[in-house]
């Protein structure tokens, strides 16, 4: 059987592509599991500093693979919150807690969940001539994956509630402009530039990179005054690291660090 999605570890990146470029890397059920794997083996491997996701062929990912979740099949009514509680958020919540740096390389057409699942990516770059489509509105059914809280979150009302409503393709150049993404690049560059991060911050001080995306991700949903205790603590996590210790010594050696992710 193909694989669903490929993984190769090298440098401390794990590189996960999503390998189904006939349906545009539309999820069916193996590459849920497998795409879930993929992130649970970053959380538990050690060698794992950081992830790179992108796609196989000419789209990212198309979202849920409609022809396995077709209302007109017989027998049971598609029940759609028992796909996203068996597939789709086990995946988004293992990405968001992962404390290791997610880089998503969007090589192409981004639909549906396939959209949200990139954004929930910390460091997302995009092919130029990558869209993004919350394509839900198309089919009767409301963004998910987590969109339409990352996109109220990132965007605001007005334009995280055009595009859900409209179903218009944001191109990428514009989603790097309103701050969706971190950036558009030249489509044969992409690859390139997006390995050469991962890599960059795979050989970062991994300790100090989780908490970082902790307390980023914490922001959201704490006052100032519980922020700042929780950023103390984090800070003193990270002051004890081996990882800080060489960070001050390359410093004053001025010399490059050699972080050991420790
Ligand atoms: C596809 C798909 C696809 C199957 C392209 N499925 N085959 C969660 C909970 C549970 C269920 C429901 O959903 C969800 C979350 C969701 O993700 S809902 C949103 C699902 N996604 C969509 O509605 C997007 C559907 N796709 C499209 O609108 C277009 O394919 C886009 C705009 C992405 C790309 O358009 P084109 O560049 O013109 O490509 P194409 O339409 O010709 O697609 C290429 C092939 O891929 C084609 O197959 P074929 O055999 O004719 O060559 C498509 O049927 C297939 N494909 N998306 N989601």
């Amino acid at each position: 059987m193909t694989e669903t999605v490929l993984t190769v570890l090298a440098d401390g990146v794990l590189v996960a592509t999503l390998n189904r470029p006939d349906k545009l890397n539309a999820f069916n059920d193996q590459m849920h599991l497998a795409l879930r794997a993929a992130f649970q083996r970053a959380h538990d491997d050690a060698a794992v500093r950081a992830v790179l996701l992108t796609g196989t062929g000419r789209g990212f990912c198309a979202g849920q693979d409609l022809g396995d979740r077709d209302p007109r099949k017989g027998g049971q009514a598609v029940d759609l919150g028992h796909t996203l509680d068996t597939f789709y958020n086990p995946t988004l919540r293992l990405i968001r807690s992962l404390e290791k740096p997610v880089v998503c390389a969007v090589n192409g057409v981004a639909a549906g969940a396939g959209a949200n699942i990139a954004l929930a990516c910390d460091i997302v770059l995009a092919a130029k001539s990558a869209r993004f489509i919350q394509a839900f509105a198309r089919i009767g059914l409301v963004p998910d994956a987590g969109g339409s809280w990352s996109l109220a979150r990132i965007l605001g009302e007005p334009r995280a509630k055009a595009l859900a409503l409209t179903a218009e393709p944001l191109p990428a150049e514009k989603a790097a402009e309103w701050g969706l993404i971190w950036k558009a690049v030249e489509d044969a560059a992409l690859m390139d530039e997006a390995l050469a991060l991962a890599k960059s911050l795979a050989a970062g001080p991994t300790l100090g990179l989780g908490l970082t995306k902790r307390l980023i991700q914490a922001a959201a949903t704490t006052s100032l005054d519980d922020h700042l205790e929780i950023e103390r603590d984090c800070q003193q996590q990270a002051g004890r690291s081996a990882d800080y210790a060489e960070g001050v010594a390359a410093f004053l050696e001025k010399r490059k660090p050699e972080f050991r992710g420790q």
